[in-house]
């Protein structure tokens, strides 16, 4: 009885640790909520070569992407979807998050594509030393 009562309590410790979002965040990423109130923090200081993930804490979908909107150009690494690699081309659902790994130093502008141009709150920066 007690040993079966230890394996449950280790059982429920171990799901405990496992409940992640359904992607994976890198380890030593720095994290940006989505939520209805927009990105928090909505400006991150990191070093070059860091990570930042966005997690979207909403039940409505968000989609970061670099400045400037529509053309999402503003991060000099080409790639993505549209012009820049910072793009998580595609709208995150509840629970998703999107993960950028920031190698050009400077100030990076963003905006959450689906929301940006009717709510000024979804807008943030990227400042990479
Ligand atoms: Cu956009």
């Amino acid at each position: 009885m007690k040993t079966s009562l230890l394996l449950m309590g280790l059982l429920l410790f171990l799901i405990g640790c496992t409940g992640k979002p359904s992607q994976s965040i890198p380890d030593g990423a720095v994290i940006v909520e989505v939520t209805s109130e927009g990105f928090n923090p909505s400006q991150v200081t990191i070093n070059a070569g860091d990570t930042v993930a966005w997690v979207n804490k909403d039940n409505k979908a968000h989609w970061p992407a670099s400045a400037q909107h529509p053309t999402h150009e503003g991060y000099p690494e080409m790639g993505g979807c549209a012009n820049s690699k910072f793009d998580a081309c595609k709208g995150l659902a509840e629970g998703e998050s999107f993960a950028f790994q920031f190698n050009q130093q400077g100030e990076w502008k963003y905006h959450d594509h689906l929301n940006c141009c009717t709510n000024p709150k979804f807008f943030g920066t990227v400042v990479v030393k």
